[in-house]
């Protein structure tokens, strides 16, 4: 019987990157912004590589699988996953409450993010490489499609100059515009446009996202009726992570309804109806359909959206689902007339890889890929990042991942993450907001410059 390489060695490496002073209800993102990498090794001698957030419960959880992964095939990875599930399924009984991030309390995204997803890219990438086929033909229903579309995903940006301490990036004097841009202070309707518009000359986005929950809900939905005015072919959509009251979200989409494909998490938990009845009730009363990352982030949470009726596009990130998971559900979501697409976090080119091969095996009409990776352009880990073009990237034909890591970035990311990063292996995005306004504390329901 033939049998497929075995694992011969797994290695965790912490990285940090540099990042934009980029506003959310959570607050303002630190200069840093970290990830951990895994690299297998096969008896074949070819290596898989995987990423996922950062942050020291994460590494550790990856570390604790070495005894799980050595000298397992590589063609069993279906069964090595679910046997790194239940392992950690058991080690975080009683550390959580459970709630996950409906309220966007980041503090809980470590237990929303799943470890061995990182473990599967790389095992598929291992996969990949021994059938000479890219990751895409191995999952989902696999390849779909040769390109996939991407979405320019727009930030209120605070003026870096309030925290200089902190040690923002000054890229003012880059031959790159958009580099330049993503530093500049954006808080007016017209300078989120401007923004728009730098990006989509570098990357030709069509569709754009803007991350809300920075200043009153009307103001921001001033910013889309401009955005959609600006570019009237693209899809636009807004994401205040929960922070709407139900009847000002209401009111104001209304308003704004001709401008909006959709919106993503306008409302959460309010008076003591979970996320999944407010966006119900949401959608009733205006008919806009809604995306989340929030309220249907696991299988359970999904149900009850479902029966609830509450949402329509589940954005199944991968570090959340596992790229089968997540590929599950956009089968399911495609048999049922709902959209699937993606959340992200800030990350580096090896989750962007893993982006384009997940879309790229899902099936059907899904929606543009949302990605933070045009906050972190340039700092690249592999050797060949995925290039966004016209708004899309083409999915690689070379096997496995379709990138080749770059030890040198790596070990100079990991030496950031021990260094200059030291004092934000954990995010916490209250720290830089203190810059802004004093003693400013996270409150679900309040845009982070509204005090
Ligand atoms: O990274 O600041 C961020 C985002 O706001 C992130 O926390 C959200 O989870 O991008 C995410 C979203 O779409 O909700
Ligand atoms: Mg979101």
């Amino acid at each position: 019987m033939s049998k497929t390489p075995k694992i011969t060695d797994i290695k965790v490496v912490p990285v940090a990157g540099y990042d934009s002073m980029l506003m959310t209800l959570s607050g303002a993102h630190a200069p840093y912004f970290t990830r951990n990498i895994v690299i297998l090794t096969d008896d074949s001698g070819n290596t898989g590589v995987g990423e996922i957030h950062g942050g020291e419960m994460t590494r550790q959880e990856l570390l604790d699988y070495r005894p799980l992964l050595l000298g397992q095939e590589i063609g069993n990875y279906r069964a090595v996953i679910n046997s790194l599930f239940e392992f950690n399924r058991k080690k975080r009984m009683g550390k959580t409450d459970g709630e996950g991030i409906q309220s966007l309390d980041i503090s809980k995204l470590k237990f929303v993010v799943q470890a061995e997803a990182a473990v599967e890219t790389a095992m598929l990438d291992l996969l990949g490489k021994y059938m000479d086929l890219p990751m895409c033909a191995l999952m989902g229903s696999g390849q779909q499609r040769d390109e996939v579309r991407m979405l320019g995903y727009l930030f209120y940006i605070s003026d870096q100059n309030k925290a200089k301490d902190l040690g923002y990036r000054d890229e003012s004097g880059s031959d790159v515009a958009w580099f330049r841009q993503r530093h500049v202070e954006t808080l007016t309707p017209e300078a989120v446009v401007r923004e728009a518009e730098v990006l989509q000359e570098r990357y030709g986005f069509r569709d754009f996202k803007l991350k809300g929950g920075v200043l009153p809900c009307k103001d921001e939905l001033e910013a889309i009726k401009a955005l959609k005015k600006r570019f009237p072919e693209g899809r636009i959509n807004i994401d205040p992570n929960g922070a709407w009251h139900l009847q000002e979200a209401i009111e104001g989409c209304m308003d704004a309804k001709w401008a909006l494909s959709y919106a993503e998490d306008p409302v959460g938990p309010e008076a003591g109806f979970s996320s999944r009845e407010m966006h119900a009730e949401f959608k009733m009363a205006t008919g806009i359909p809604v995306a989340t990352n929030m309220f249907a982030t696991n299988w359970r949470q999904f149900y009850h959206s479902l029966v609830e009726k509450s949402v329509d596009i589940v954005l199944a990130d991968p570090h959340f689902w596992t790229e089968s998971g997540s590929l599950r559900i956009a089968q399911n979501l495609n048999d049922w007339g709902l959209t699937w697409g993606i959340h992200s976090n800030n990350h580096f080119d090896i989750t962007l890889a893993t982006f384009v091969q997940c879309a790229a095996a899902a099936p059907g009409n899904i929606t543009a890929i949302d990605t933070h990776w045009i906050w972190q352009d340039g700092q690249y880990l592999t050797k060949n990042p995925p290039i966004i073009k016209d708004g899309v990237i083409k999915v690689p034909k070379a096997p496995g991942l379709g990138i080749e890591l770059d030890m040198d970035a790596l070990a100079k990311a990991n030496e950031l993450y021990e260094t200059a990063a030291a004092a934000y292996h954990d995010r916490d995005d209250a720290v830089a907001m203190q810059y802004l306004i004093p003693n400013w504390k996270f409150d679900s329901k309040k845009p982070c410059l509204v005090r």
